[in-house]
């Protein structure tokens, strides 16, 4: 429920698909010159209007998927072998990134400190193959490969948004702010989204309640009506990223899959929304302007997607 917000200006009349809602044409500021390079400058972009997933793609929408088509997700298939000049053979097998929270403190520069490559961890198993879906048909489908998002986008008549119509719709009508909903992160003590709250990756304070992916819709929409657009899970875009290598990873969010082609790295697709994992003291990508370069064979525990319809 929306109400009278602007989203009913410029709406056609019926959503194309449930729980989507309307992004109205427009220009905004997209960007910030406030955290990271990559994000600089802020300038003026403009969308036509569109339909949103509400919330990203769940468990349940994802097994719909995989049960009409038979769908076989990349993180199911083993790596093949040239595409990882001197891995060690018995890592190539079905397999993708799991984050296991350490013990105590860890050199923040290696992001190897907690990201597993775990055999066997899928969608299906999202912490590895002991772990079930038990309980968690309405989280975020994650072990998601690009190409995975772009197949479930064409089998549900949809497709993935740009960078511009993802972060368009993640400001929700409020032009040049920090978050999502403004520019306190909890106002009033409220947590807004599910994000790390402690001494990342080691101490997790739980304040918004889950440690890993939390059901949709548990925090506030934004004034578009849309749900966890910041926090949960990573998203991927349509959109190409331009590497910077003068720029440096932030590893928290960017685990590298490792995985090369004859002819170098797999391209990079920019996401967008930042992730469970983002924490306040080292991160900070819960916001609208933030952005990762991910290539698009990476799978992992904290990146997952949703769709529109333009
Ligand atoms: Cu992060």
């Amino acid at each position: 429920m929306h109400g009278s917000t602007m989203t009913d200006v410029d709406a056609p009349r019926q959503a194309p698909a449930k729980n989507m809602v309307w992004v109205p044409e427009g220009e905004f500021l997209m960007g910030s010159e406030h955290f990271y390079p990559e994000e600089a400058p802020v300038r003026r972009a403009s969308v036509d209007g569109f339909w949103m997933d509400e919330h990203p793609v769940t468990v349940a929408e994802f097994r719909r998927f995989v049960k009409a088509t038979g769908y076989v997700t990349w993180a199911e298939i083993a790596p093949e072998a040239a595409d990882y000049p001197g891995a060690d053979p018995e890592l190539l097998v079905p397999g993708s990134l799991v984050f296991q929270r350490t013990p105590g403190p860890v050199d923040l520069r290696d992001y190897r400190n907690w990201w597993t490559w775990m055999p066997g961890a899928q969608w299906r198993h999202p912490e590895g193959p002991g772990s079930t879906l038990h309980g968690r048909e309405l989280h975020p489908v994650t072990h998601v490969a690009h190409r995975d998002a772009v197949a479930y986008a064409e089998w549900a008549g949809k497709q993935l948004p740009t960078e511009a119509q993802w972060e368009r719709a993640a400001r929700g009508g409020l032009d040049g702010k920090i978050f999502c909903w403004g520019d306190e992160f909890a106002p009033h003590g409220k947590m807004m989204a599910n994000t790390w709250q402690g001494e990342f990756p080691h101490e997790n304070k739980l304040l918004d309640g889950y440690e890993r992916t939390s059901p949709v819709k548990k925090f506030p929409a934004n004034g578009y009506g849309l749900f966890d657009m910041a926090g949960n899970v990573w998203e991927w875009t349509a959109d190409p990223f331009t590497p910077d290598h003068s720029q440096p990873h932030s590893p928290c969010c960017a685990p590298e899959s490792g995985r090369h082609t004859p002819d170098g790295e797999f391209p990079r697709r920019v996401t967008k929304g930042g992730s469970h994992l983002c924490a306040p003291n080292y991160c900070l990508r819960y916001r609208p302007a933030a952005r990762q370069g991910e290539t698009v064979d990476t799978t992992t525990g904290h990146i997952g997607f949703r769709c529109i319809v333009s």
